[in-house]
């Protein structure tokens, strides 16, 4: 308004003026009136963000593993029709995906989920769960988008990698022993899995001091020494009990001294 009174001024009074300083002012102030009357057009903004944690890791193979997905809206606008996508590895089964608002649904390893709105500074989360059918190094993507204006889109997607080993397995369980005192008794058990594996023999449920290896001698037997054994092996992501065998202490027929079952 102001603008427009001093070109009105100008033309009036300006007999001497430049005719170019002129024709400048009042494209200004056609371009100020014009401004004044159009409305501005504004676009809702939401800065939409996405993070991702995947746990255990490492994980052994058939094991859930859980991806637990947070959604953020930095703002400033709220934002609306919030999707997520998640493509699974493919060496992954799906289990669920459950979201704290909205819905979710896995086609074919994709999860896809409506997480409706969030205000600004709001906040959701989905939690994904698989697991993996073999060891290998295994990678998930997820992404976010929402209808508004995303003015950061380097925030969009997130990424998980874990690693999947395979757990301890008990291919070939100790064997029952039946032994005469004096004697000595040796189990042993054979086990596949990530290495390293680690053992622990146990009698009655009771850890053996020292029996760390997957072979348990016991010296100069007696029949204190009967009983049931088991041994539990352990990796990094799991840990398995194996069958028990029985060791037996035979003792002697007081007629001949010879060995027999006692
Ligand atoms: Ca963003
Ligand atoms: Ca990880």
């Amino acid at each position: 308004m102001q603008l427009a009174q001093t070109v009105s001024h100008d033309l009036q009074s300006g007999a001497g003026a430049h005719p170019r300083r002129l024709r400048r002012m009042l494209l200004v102030a056609v371009l100020a009136s014009m401004s004044a009357l159009l409305p501005l057009r504004s676009f809702a903004a939401a800065d939409v963000g996405i993070a991702k944690a995947d746990l255990p890791d490492p994980v052994a193979v058939g094991s859930n593993l859980t991806y637990t997905i947070l959604v953020t809206n930095i703002g400033p606008d709220p934002a609306t029709a919030i999707a997520l996508t998640d493509l699974l590895p493919a060496s992954t089964v799906y289990v669920s995906a459950t979201p704290s608002q909205g819905s979710c649904m896995n086609v074919a390893g994709t999860v896809t989920c409506s997480l409706l709105s969030l205000p600004a500074g709001g906040s959701a989360t989905v939690s994904i769960v698989v697991t993996s059918s073999v060891a290998a190094t295994i990678t998930n993507t997820v992404a976010v988008t929402a209808t508004e204006l995303d003015p950061d889109l380097a925030n969009n997607s997130a990424m998980a990698v874990t690693t999947v080993l395979d757990p301890p397995v008990v291919t070939v369980p100790p064997a029952s022993l039946s032994v005469c005192p004096g004697s000595n008794a040796v189990f042993s058990v054979t086990a596949t899995g990530e290495p390293p594996l680690a053992y622990q023999w146990r009698l009655a449920g009771t850890n053996l001091a020292g029996q760390t290896s997957a072979t348990l001698t016991i010296n100069n037997v007696s029949n204190a020494n009967a009983g049931s054994y088991d041994v539990v092996v352990t990796n990094s992501v799991g840990s398995t009990v194996s069958s028990a065998a029985t060791l037996t202490v035979l003792v002697p027929t007081t007629a001949t001294g010879r060995m027999g079952w006692g």
